[in-house]
């Protein structure tokens, strides 16, 4: 039997996905099944709000959305759905992400977005909040969740012993 796919990464553009497939590879790490897919904001605006419309009747429930620069799409799929949105500014070449990041985090009262850090940690992060998210009603992830952060933590304790 298939896995409901429950957590969507959308981008602005393909070129974001160097940075989102941290996200993506978080998600494969535990096994949890999610869709992919390049939505832009600005050059298929039709598309984003298609996307975001429809996203919970498909038993989406966490979406997650990666852009550049005037990082207008976490913000706007925000405003076309209640599911909650991860925001994840990419790097930018111009200005190195800080337009992303002040594009995505300055979100008016009422219609929120969890901002992440610029970059792959921040895509990085978005995962894990996914599953964070996802683990509040399955404590199957929360328990393999837990034991992820137990050994995060025992590998940095024992990285001491590698100093010069
Ligand atoms: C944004 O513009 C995208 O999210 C991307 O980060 C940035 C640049 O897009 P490309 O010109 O590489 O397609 O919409």
């Amino acid at each position: 039997m298939f896995e409901k796919v429950k957590i969507a990464i959308i981008m602005g553009s393909k070129s974001d996905w160097a940075t989102m497939k941290r996200a993506a590879d978080v998600l494969d790490m535990f096994g949890v099944a999610y869709e992919k897919k390049v939505v832009s904001a600005h050059r298929t605006p039709d598309l984003m709000f298609t996307f975001a419309e429809s996203a919970r009747e498909r038993g989406i429930e966490v979406i997650i959305a990666g852009a550049g620069g005037a990082a207008h799409l976490p913000g706007m799929v925000a405003a076309k759905t209640t599911l909650p949105v991860i925001g994840v500014p990419v790097k930018s070449r111009a200005l190195n992400g800080l337009d992303s990041l002040l594009s995505i985090v300055q979100m008016p009262g009422g219609v929120p977005v969890a901002t992440m850090s610029i970059g792959e940690s921040g895509a990085q992060n978005a995962g894990l909040y996914a599953l964070q998210i996802l683990a509040i009603s399955d404590s199957d992830l929360a328990e393999r969740y837990a034991k992820f952060r137990a050994n995060q933590e025992k590998a940095v304790i024992e990285s001491s012993d590698d100093l010069d």
